[in-house]
């Protein structure tokens, strides 16, 4: 694996504040300190001599990336707050204050342009000085209560090229009681994730022990009674079936059904106007009505789902078509974001997207001001200076855009088809595509913004780059494209461009429908509206679905998912980060760092790795659009096989033992089993994956007696010449994995 830079920040808490632990309960305690500590700033000249330009690096610090303002290194400090605790009140102190340097220039944050042909853009400034800590706010997951706190250990005064470095930042957080529990179940998978995210695990030990649960289903669908009652070929209950056959437990849930439950109604006992809804964060302004629409109660019963099944993920498993009643299966919720020098006529763009994170992450309702603007950020939010939406997942979200019964079985059958297949080359192939992005962009070769994600990728694989930048005429080779997607699949394409709900990647939906590849790829795709799935594009409905459901559910070829962009996709001007790449770069670090392979909690980890820039230009209009089409539990293959084979005879057992027609008598002074008419053989399989089994065959003395690929694996040996023989059991998997037992026997007659 290439390496990727290693935080350079040490953690130490400090000893007061743990010392305690030993005489009173930690959840007593009025705060909780952390220290930072940061490696000294590297500084560099990015410009020429005569006009120099600096940038300001920590080792393993992500930077800043607002317009117009000095680009600074951050530590995005995830602080896990005690159980029942809230935020009161955060001080900081910084023992020590180094002086850098006086740098008249420093790199600033970038300009964001989407990524469609004909954009046209404005500059605005807003200057805002940066503070040495920010509060971001606190987001939960699976009921852990997260704080994020930006740290700014470096200080940038913009009128005199001052430049301070705080090498230490000590942080205490006041704590005060709070009865908000939200999705808490006390399961040890989910702590086992916060573990991983958060800069103080000590404090997990506030919540209590955990029970190591699977819980009753971990996987629901949700779709129409239509949909539910098809039984066909490739029917969501194969689906089922298959998520059984890998240790998942699923079942199917209708739209219907949820409606008519009242507990999933807005005054239920999941719903949003009911205080003792563990979720319930906040009172509801405004109409109740909205927030008792078919969003909300599918959304009220994924909390249900998940408190009380243990659900971990949730397939959408209905298109969105929101100018079509009939093919409005399961309908969007739409969340706002803004951005600026958006899109095509105005710098400023507002827009309400269509965005599936609503039903994977559950707490608060999404709409705090009760307007008709759902997922608003804090400066939007008209009544407390709060983020409306909750940005971490408690479920992972796909959806299956399906409105036919045969698109059903196109994606069901594609994805019991790629989960069962356990070995392949193309495993190990990736492909990168780049568009010619145009002169709005910092680089106008979509290739350059691709090779900022090649560093994540182990040796293991094999890249293939295709690239208007390095293509004669800048235009890449369609044959060999085309030859790709049908004869040579990549398992990963990863694609900068441009794009439109009816074009993407250099392809119209027809020749979508014309791919023939039986080897299915994941797509993740930067280019605008591909993946706007609910056929509108204000203020034009679609009638034909969009790029990305024919990529997934218009054929049984094609993509076994794609994440595209709902709307806008958003690239730069000013530097080769831009708020599509932040979240695809995240999606690769999920994926070959973090070893998250499943793409819809990848999906969501891109997401959340974000959490720390939300609220910096496009970053949260990116969070919402980038929608999981696809089977969310489904996962990237692994490219080296991993097969574990093992096969016993557990009878006869060999030892001093006298078998007569298969009752077994202690002989003590026997050194071999010793048999007297007819003996059963009994074989024990151990396999990983269990599906690939192919054959037990059973010998006598090398000679084959039976051969079965079902369970019980035994056979019957009736009768023989007396004397020694050796009953021999052999196991046999796809690709040609074996393994063997013997025991050596005397029969009397
Ligand atoms: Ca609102
Ligand atoms: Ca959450
Ligand atoms: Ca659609
Ligand atoms: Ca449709």
């Amino acid at each position: 694996m290439r390496a990727i830079g290693i935080t350079s920040v040490s953690l130490i808490l400090i000893a007061s504040a743990f010392s305690a632990i030993a005489f009173q309960p930690f959840t007593d305690k009025e705060e909780i300190e952390i220290i930072y500590r940061f490696e000294k700033p590297v500084i560099s000249n990015v410009g020429t001599e005569e006009n120099p330009l600096f940038s300001i690096d920590i080792p393993g610090l992500p930077k800043t990336n607002r317009e117009g303002i000095p680009k600074l290194p951050v530590n995005p400090g995830k602080i896990l707050l005690p159980k029942g605790k809230e935020v009161k009140k955060i001080e900081v102190e910084i023992p020590k204050k180094i002086f850098l340097g006086r740098f008249p220039a420093i790199e600033k944050g970038g300009k964001v342009v989407p990524l469609t042909p004909s954009a046209q853009i404005k500059f605005t400034n807003d200057k805002k000085e940066n503070s040495l800590v920010e509060n971001v706010g606190v987001y939960v997951f699976r009921g852990y209560k997260i704080l994020h706190l930006n740290v700014y250990p470096v200080h940038y005064d913009a009128e005199t090229g001052k430049t301070y470095f705080f090498p230490v930042v000590k942080i205490r957080v006041w704590l005060q009681p709070s009865s908000y529990e939200g999705g808490y179940r006390g399961l040890e998978k989910d702590r086992k994730i916060v573990e991983r995210i958060v800069d103080n695990p000590e404090i997990l030990d506030t919540y209590g022990p955990v029970k190591d649960s699977k819980g009753r289903y971990q996987y629901v669908i949700i779709t129409s009674e239509r949909f539910k009652n098809y039984d066909g070929e490739f029917s969501f209950h194969d689906l089922v079936e298959h998520k059984k056959s890998i240790g998942t437990n699923a079942t199917i849930v209708t739209v219907e059904d949820i409606l008519a439950n009242d507990s999933f109604s807005v005054n239920g006992e999941w719903g949003d106007n009911n205080p003792n809804n563990p979720f319930y964060q906040s009172p509801l302004y405004g109409s109740k009505r909205i927030f008792n629409d078919v969003q909300a109660r599918i959304r009220n019963f994924i909390r249900y789902a998940y408190m009380t099944w243990g659900v971990d993920y949730v397939l959408l498993a209905g298109d969105a078509d929101a100018g079509n009643q009939e093919q409005n299966i399961v309908p969007v919720r739409y969340l706002f974001a803004d951005e600026s020098s958006l899109p095509l006529s105005s710098s400023y763009e507002a827009m309400d997207i269509p965005s599936d994170l609503y039903y994977a992450c559950l707490d608060g309702n999404f709409n705090y001001d009760g307007d008709f603007h759902f997922g608003e950020a804090p400066k939007f939010n008209s009544i407390a200076n709060v983020d409306e939406a909750d940005l971490y997942a408690e479920v992972w979200v796909g959806r299956a855009c399906v409105d036919s019964e045969e698109e059903i079985q196109n994606f069901v059958q594609k994805v019991i088809r790629y989960d069962n297949l356990f070995y392949d080359p193309y495993f190990k192939e990736i492909l990168f595509l780049g568009e010619t992005l145009g002169g709005l962009f910092y680089s106008k070769w979509g290739g350059d913004y691709k090779d900022v994600l090649e560093p994540y990728i182990p040796e293991i694989y094999h890249l293939t780059k295709l690239y208007d930048r390095d293509s004669p005429m800048h235009q890449w080779n369609m044959t060999y494209y085309f030859y790709r997607l049908n004869q040579d699949p990549p398992i990963l394409i990863n694609h900068d461009g441009h794009g439109s709900p009816t074009s993407a990647m250099r392809l119209n939906c027809e020749e979508i429908l014309t791919l023939t590849n039986e080897k299915y790829y994941f797509i993740y795709s930067h280019a605008c509206l591909a993946g706007a799935f609910d056929n509108y594009w204000p203020p034009v409905h679609y009638k034909k679905d969009c790029v990305a459901e024919y990529f997934t559910v218009e054929t049984p070829h094609g993509a076994i998912g794609v994440i595209m962009n709902s709307r806008y996709g958003l690239g730069s001007r000013t530097s080769i980060f831009s708020p599509s790449g932040a979240l695809d770069e995240s999606f690769f670090k999920a994926l070959f760092i973090e070893n998250i392979r499943e793409f819809g909690r990848a999906n969501h980890f891109s997401k959340e790795d974000n959490i720390w820039r939300i609220n910096e230009n496009g970053i949260r209009w990116v969070c919402y659009e980038t929608n999981l089409l696809g089977d969310p539990q489904v996962a990237l293959k692994n490219p080296v096989l991993s097969v574990k084979l093992e096969i016993s005879i557990m009878h006869p057992v060999n030892g001093s033992y006298l078998y007569i027609n298969d009752k077994q008598f202690y002989v003590p002074f026997l050194k071999v089993p010793a048999i007297i008419g007819k003996l059963t053989i009994k074989a024990e399989v151990n396999l990983t994956p269990s599906s690939i089994l192919e054959e037990v065959d059973f010998f006598i003395d090398d000679r084959l007696i039976y051969s079965t690929r079902e369970e019980p694996y035994e056979a019957v040996w009736l009768d023989g010449s007396t004397g020694y023989h050796v009953i021999k059991v052999i196991a046999k998997t796809r690709y040609n994995f074996t393994a063997s037992d013997q025991v050596k026997v005397f029969r009397v007659y």
